[in-house]
């Protein structure tokens, strides 16, 4: 490595660094440790006052891990942490997960080189210098060689562009931006905006403690049991002992954790084998629900009919009125938006005090200062919560809207694709890093695991460039062209880009809409692997003209 640590250095207005790092999330707060190890200069901006990104946000009633879960929603990196850190339940809550990432921070001293309460205002590339340097809400101005972007695949809220919104003057609260005071909804009418994971989380917690509870749902969505519980002292001990063992089945799986695969499939097994092995799934519940189904439910229209019915048959069990199971019956391909997992939701509905409006035959006409009107009438409400999602994957890059060579703005090139190489890089912003970006596994991986192992790669990619004495690296043309190839190929063996989804971009008015996620998140690993080894093919070079950092 040619380059030295450097301490912040006041020069004028500016500091000098050799990475800076957009976010302080766990994918920030990873990236701060790997360059640090390797012995590079970082400084880290995130406009929350702690670390945490997504976490610190969204601690909505009912928020929850509910992938697969804990222990195995953590960082690899040090054997220690995984000995010394002990999770209590399978699915945690986000105060655990929080209490986890704080305790991450305070173990590798990460904070010292976070700025908080910051947001990066601007971000451009000088070409003359071969640096990036960023602008930020306290005037401050920072240079580095190279740029990570941090920023969260799920951080930019998407607010509903509904007539009067801004006109109620209740409260009102989004699931991704939740206040740190405690919210109480005792004796209020509260509507709830929004079905996917956040408002299916935190609609039954509402429920117990308010007046009334009105769900404002424009999809209708499956949902499997969550079957939280317990993790056990045995198990907690089995995964430590077994740490190198558990790791490298994490590696190996495509998402990321520690499940062995089959290669099961509907087409095989008779009406009667599947209904009985769906039982089984949802009667054990949690996220495995996916991880074991049959392989061919995203791929094939029969396949994906059969655990569609299935489900809908569970939601009319639940539900007792039956004009609201109708109105509860999803009819896009299951599992083809985000899976989601549910802990008391359909039973709320059997709540005297929880009523639902489809807005698909009762559509929102406006608010007003104290209510929400629909088509068939004025609901007065007290509460607004507003669980309608992200901007995701590549929203907070385009929020960021750095500029690259030639003053060209990445909006300017993300029109009509999210144009990058490798999920990682695009062309004509060098050395620029996204983590859990568009045409990277991200979110379809588990994150903590994933942003580890983009770092590695980054971090090798640039001792590549140390080594060969090179300023600058930015993907070609044609790299970039054939990646969002692969990406939309793989993605077209499946029902995913069929539905409407925050994967398809179909939630946010006049984004592209294209599923820009890269399937199989082992191969893309694999991937990388294969371009570091032969050299980074792919990439234009630059030299530096400047002799060093
Ligand atoms: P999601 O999954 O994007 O859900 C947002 C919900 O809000 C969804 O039901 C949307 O309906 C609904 N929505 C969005 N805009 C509107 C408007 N304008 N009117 C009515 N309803 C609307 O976000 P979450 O926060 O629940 O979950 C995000 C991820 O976080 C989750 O998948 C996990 O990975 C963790 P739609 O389905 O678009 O018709």
């Amino acid at each position: 490595m040619t380059s030295q640590p450097q301490p912040s250095q006041p020069n004028g207005s500016i500091e000098h660094f050799d990475v800076l790092i957009i976010g302080a999330g766990v994918s920030g707060m990873y990236a701060i440790h790997h360059f640090r190890e390797m012995g590079l200069s970082v400084r880290a901006y995130d406009g929350a006052s702690d670390v945490g990104g997504t976490w610190w946000y969204n601690r909505y009633p009912g928020a929850r891990v509910d992938g697969p879960g804990s222990p195995f929603y953590c960082y690899t990196f040090s054997e220690e942490l995984m000995q010394e850190w002990d999770w209590e339940e399978t699915q945690s809550e986000w105060s655990a997960v929080l209490a986890y990432i704080e305790h991450v921070a305070d173990k590798f001293d990460l904070r010292r080189d976070i700025q908080f309460e910051t947001w990066v205002e601007d971000a451009s590339y000088d070409e003359a210098t071969q640096r990036w340097i960023l602008q930020t809400s306290d005037g401050q101005r920072a240079s580095a060689r190279y740029l990570i972007c941090a920023v969260g695949a799920l951080s930019t809220t998407n607010k509903p562009d509904i007539p009067g919104i801004d006109d109620f003057t209740g409260e009102t609260y989004h699931t991704g931006q939740w206040p740190h005071e405690p919210v109480s909804f005792a004796g209020k009418r509260v509507a709830v905006i929004g079905t996917g994971s956040s408002g299916i989380q935190a609609m039954p917690e509402i429920a117990k403690e308010a007046d009334h509870v009105t769900v404002l749902q424009r999809t209708a969505q499956f949902a499997f049991p969550a079957a939280n519980r317990a993790i056990t002292k045995e198990e907690m001990a089995d995964a430590r002992a077994n740490w190198e063992a558990t790791k490298a089945k994490m590696l190996a799986n495509p998402g990321g954790f520690p499940f062995d695969v089959h290669e099961r499939t509907a087409a095989d097994a008779t009406p009667e084998e599947r209904e009985a092995f769906y039982e089984e799934l949802w009667q054990r519940g949690s996220f495995k629900f996916f991880l074991d189904l049959y392989t061919d439910i995203a791929m094939s229209e029969e396949a994906n009919d059969s655990l569609a019915d299935f489900v809908r048959k569970k939601i009319r069990e639940i539900v007792k009125d039956p004009e609201t199971a109708d109105k509860l019956m999803p009819d896009h391909y299951v599992i083809t938006k985000r899976p989601i997992l549910e802990n008391g939701y359909f039973e709320a509905y059997n709540r005297d005090n929880v009523s639902l409006v489809d807005l698909r035959e009762d559509p929102i006409e406006r608010f007003t200062e104290t209510s929400v009107i629909t088509q068939s009438g004025e609901h007065p409400i007290d509460v607004l919560v507003l669980a309608t999602g992200f901007d995701a994957i590549s929203g907070s890059m385009l929020r960021l809207n750095p500029q690259g060579r030639g003053g060209v703005r990445l909006k300017e090139r993300w029109t009509d694709r999210f144009h990058n190489y490798l999920g990682l890089t695009i062309r004509g912003f060098p050395n620029l890093f996204m983590i859990h970006g568009p045409g990277s596994p991200g979110v379809f991986y588990n994150m903590p695991l994933g942003a580890e192992r983009q770092m590695s790669w980054i971090g090798d990619f640039v001792r590549h460039l140390e080594k060969h004495g090179y300023a600058a690296a930015e993907p070609t043309t044609d790299s970039e062209e054939a990646w969002g190839n692969e990406v939309t190929g793989m993605a077209s063996f499946t029902l995913f880009p069929k539905t409407d989804s925050w994967w398809t971009g179909a939630n946010v008015p006049g984004k592209p809409r294209y599923f820009s996620v890269y399937l199989g998140g082992s191969i893309y690993y694999e991937r990388l692997a294969g371009v570091a080894s032969e050299n980074y093919p792919g990439f234009d070079f630059e030299p530096d003209r400047q002799g060093g950092h």
